[in-house]
């Protein structure tokens, strides 16, 4: 039997859009996550300055590790609508139900179908939150290249796709690294409203939209925030401006489970019981209540839309520092003149 290919087979069979094979090795590029620790871009995500060792290389984190199937799952969605006034936008991964249990589960069959076929393989799966630079095995197994907005991106299917792996201890026949195609086109760099991105292809995380909005837990520092406008979960411009984008597929595996807008109100409004019922099992988990409470009340003031102003002078008076400094800063914006009538 081919093993390589009928892995790849076997992937297509679980959902995955396409998947290639990668050496189990030390890639150089990976002295670019050393810079990137260094250098502080991944601001408070403690977590990503952990395990050095695996991220450089993957035989710190499964020594028996020979190669590497590395499986893309469209998520693409629908193109999403600009939001008015009263709504938030939400990343369009986000506005679909939490990937990692459900990508985690299609990983494990296909370890149990090889391990059914090769008596002596066996494996480990990854999906996203194992300390491994996972867009470096899709690199080198052939799934797209590392774009200037710094994700993989595929030729046939733009990036809007989920990475998921699964090392194994047999070596296989891999596949070729794919092409950049990135050229001169830089529209990803010119477009992010927080300037994250430059030309060596690597993400200041710490003034990244997505980090602000999911990742980072105190207050947003104020030269960011009028930039962040109307985000409140995540951030898609860098791929929704990229031109490879227009291949984008839709997702095989989840139906979409949110509208990609939200109200303004909802969260400021939620108890965290109704938040958990209602967004437990989503990747608005990852925030929580408080973070999108923080994020909505910014967006409110970055709509300068005045209706907004009972919800912000409510939290202006609340006990967490974070939100009442945030919901003053918000009001104090929607009593900014508006741009136009600015000198
Ligand atoms: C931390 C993290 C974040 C952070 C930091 C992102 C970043 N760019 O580093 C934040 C919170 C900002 C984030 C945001 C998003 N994320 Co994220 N994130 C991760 C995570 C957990 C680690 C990434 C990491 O190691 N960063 C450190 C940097 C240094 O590594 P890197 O990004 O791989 O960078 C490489 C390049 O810079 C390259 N490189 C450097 N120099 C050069 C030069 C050349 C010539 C070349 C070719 C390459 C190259 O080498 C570096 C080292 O590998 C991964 C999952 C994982 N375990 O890998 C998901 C992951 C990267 N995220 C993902 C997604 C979907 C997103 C968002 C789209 C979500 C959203 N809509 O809000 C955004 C996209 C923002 C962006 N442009 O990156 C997907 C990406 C899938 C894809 N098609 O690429 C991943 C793989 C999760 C998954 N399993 O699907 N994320």
């Amino acid at each position: 039997m081919d093993i390589p290919r009928a892995l790849k087979a076997r992937a297509a069979e679980a959902g995955a859009a396409f998947a290639g094979i990668a050496p189990a090795e030390p890639f150089p590029e990976a002295a670019a996550y050393k810079r990137w620790i260094s250098s502080g871009m991944h601001g408070s995500m403690d977590y990503m300055a952990r395990n050095q060792e695996s991220r450089e290389n993957i035989a710190a984190w499964y020594p028996e590790a020979k190669s590497v199937l590395v499986c893309a799952f469209a998520y693409a969605g629908n193109a999403q609508r600009q939001a008015d006034a009263g709504q938030g936008r939400v990343a369009r991964y986000a506005a679909l139900p939490d990937y990692h249990p459900e990508l985690k589960r299609r990983m494990e069959e296909i370890l149990a179908w090889l391990k059914a076929r090769v008596p002596e393989a066996d494996g480990r799966i990854f999906v996203d939150t194992s300390p491994l630079l996972e867009r470096l095995y899709a690199r080198y197994a052939g799934l797209g290249w590392i774009g200037k907005n710094t994700m993989v991106i595929s030729p046939k299917a733009g990036s809007y796709f989920f990475l998921a792996g699964l090392a194994v201890n047999i070596p296989m026949a891999h596949d070729e690294p794919a092409a950049d195609h990135c050229g001169s086109c830089s529209r990803c760099i010119e477009s992010c409203p927080t300037e994250a991105l430059s030309e060596d292809r690597v993400l200041d995380a710490s003034r990244c939209i997505a980090y602000f909005t999911i990742e980072h837990k105190g207050r947003i520092p104020a030269e960011f925030r009028s930039k962040i406008g109307n985000w409140i979960m995540g951030c898609d411009v860098c791929q929704e401006v990229c031109p490879w984008n227009r291949f984008a597929g839709q997702s095989a595996v989840f139906p979409p489970a949110l509208p990609e807008n939200l109200p303004l109100n909802e969260f400021p409004s939620m108890d965290k019981d109704s938040f958990r019922k209602k967004y437990g099992q989503t990747p608005l988990s990852r925030p929580k209540l408080n973070g999108l409470v923080r994020n909505s009340l910014l967006a409110m003031g970055n709509s300068r839309d005045a209706s907004h102003r009972p919800i912000l002078e409510e939290f202006a008076a609340n006990p967490d520092p974070i939100l009442s400094e945030q919901a003053a800063w918000s009001l104090a914006r929607i009593s900014e003149a508006p741009p136009e009538a600015r000198a």
